[in-house]
């Protein structure tokens, strides 16, 4: 939550021109989404290139996209519209979830295979990872929902695959993303080979409407698009190029299916096309316009973008420090441990020795005291303070309550005071000192 609203995160490449199936299955459902979520859209520059790109053509196509996302609709007084690339977070954390990711997995995404034997001559780590840095990408705003089309779903599955991991090892550290499937959610198919989708790198330019293309170009792209001889405009697989221009046309319409082959029943396929050509201008015109417009305006885009990035900067920030904050509520644990006696004692006390642990709960007292709270079999309550050098968040607080109760409930306190000190080992490292200290109090009591 942010604002008092879910966050929701999506982006697009910067690869190439964007097609109408770009903004038809994407782009035209994100616009109004702001009013109920917090809406962040970035322009995912670093994933466009784990395919070779030429620097100043990806420059000019990061801003062309940025502009685009804004002349669709897309405001960015109430949205945050950014380059992947100005937000170091990014990759910080795709480096971090990179290990937590198994090459099985990434071995698996389809995504990969497909632009692997597009690309052999370059099949670089990046495009192996790529699905890490979209899950940093959705991960770093601990975003709620991810509008994507069909092709990313398992992109997003490899996400939550990866968050939860995180989550069961170091508590409840990212927000679990879901789906968002927007409300038109056709899959606009190629016009020169209807069983292929519209894509922005079809080598066919007659393939693709471009949203940059004009009126005439539109009209006599759909004029040129592959039908069939059939000779009736009807919905059904069996007709998939006459299928495909009626998803556009009721996209671009608003009308259904049914009301589309209702209109056009006894016309012929030259009329449809038109038709269709015209209803597409009709929506890309306004776009373009307005494209136009913010072309000549140099000087709000870089406004735009500065403002964002420190907005997004700081966002991130909180992100990456919970992240790393992780390891030092390990350290916290050890060191709450090690500084009270009086739970050393109790969880190593001879009559305790085979209670299982049922709750454990630490709460602050005061800036600097918490007051420990145990509940083991039998509803044997002990209450006692420590004191800890740093004072914890109220979110470090719940989330140190859920790793101390995720890993140690249902135990038994012999087990505890062997696991706790096998794990503090384990995690603390470098901090031996603490470990020393908190098996020599164990060992002390054992002794006595
Ligand atoms: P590329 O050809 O470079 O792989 P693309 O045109 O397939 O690109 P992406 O950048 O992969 O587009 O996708 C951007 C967004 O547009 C995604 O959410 C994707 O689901 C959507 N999208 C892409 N093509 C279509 C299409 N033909 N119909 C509907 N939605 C699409
Ligand atoms: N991989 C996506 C683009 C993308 C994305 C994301 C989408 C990168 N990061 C995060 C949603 C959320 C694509 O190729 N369409």
């Amino acid at each position: 939550m942010l604002n008092g609203k879910k966050v929701l995160f999506s982006g697009m490449q910067a690869t190439g021109n964007l097609t109408l199936g770009n903004y038809l299955g994407a782009l035209k459902n994100w616009v109004g989404l702001c009013d109920e979520y917090e809406c962040f859209y970035s322009v995912v520059d670093m994933h466009s290139i784990t395919v070779r790109q030429d620097p100043a053509t990806l420059r000019k196509r990061a801003r062309t996209l940025l502009m685009i996302y804004i002349a669709a609709g897309i405001d960015p007084e109430k949205n945050c519209l950014y380059y992947q690339s100005h937000v170091s977070g990014h990759a910080e954390l795709a480096w971090i979830l990179n290990c937590f990711t198994y090459m099985g997995e990434l071995n698996r995404m389809t995504q990969f295979k497909d632009k692997s034997a597009k690309h052999a001559d370059n099949i670089n780590a990046g495009l192996f990872t790529y699905p890490v840095l979209m899950a940093a990408d959705i991960l770093l705003y601990q975003a709620d929902v991810v509008p994507v089309g069909i092709d990313q779903m398992q992109h997003l599955e490899l996400t939550r695959d990866i968050a939860q991991r995180f989550n069961g090892i170091y508590g409840d550290v990212f927000t679990i993303p879901e789906a968002y499937i927007g409300k038109v959610g056709a899959k606009i198919m190629s016009l020169q080979d209807p069983s292929r989708k519209m894509s922005k790198s079809d080598e066919n330019p007659n393939a693709s409407i471009y949203l940059m293309d004009d009126p005439d170009t539109i009209i006599r792209k759909c004029k040129r698009a592959v039908t069939d001889s059939e000779g009736q405009i009807l919905y059904r697989e069996e007709q998939p190029g006459i299928r495909n221009l009626i998803d556009i046309y009721s996209a671009c319409t608003g009308k259904t299916p049914e009301e589309v082959v209702k209109e056009f029943d006894g016309k012929g396929y030259g009329d449809f096309k038109l038709a269709v050509g015209e209803s597409v201008v009709s929506v890309l015109k306004p776009l373009q316009d307005r494209f136009a417009d913010l072309e000549k305006n140099k000087d709000y885009i870089d406004q735009i973008i500065k403002e964002k990035d420190s907005q997004v900067e700081h966002m991130q920030e909180l992100m990456i420090q919970r992240v790393d904050r992780v390891e030092l509520l390990l350290k916290q644990l050890a060191k709450v441990l090690a500084n009270n006696t009086n739970y050393a004692t109790l969880i190593s006390g001879p009559s305790y020795n085979q209670t299982k642990l049922k709750f454990i709960q630490l709460s602050k007292v005061e800036e600097h005291k918490l007051l420990v709270v145990v509940v083991v079999e039998g509803n044997i309550i002990r209450n006692s303070f420590v004191t800890i050098d740093e004072e914890l968040s109220d979110e470090e607080l719940l989330n140190l309550n859920i790793l101390l109760n995720s890993s140690l409930n249902g135990l038994t306190i012999e087990e505890i005071n062997l696991g706790v000190i096998a794990k503090m080992k384990e995690q603390a490292g470098s901090h031996r000192r603490v470990v020393d200290l908190v098996l020599n109090e164990v060992s002390e009591v054992i002794r006595s």
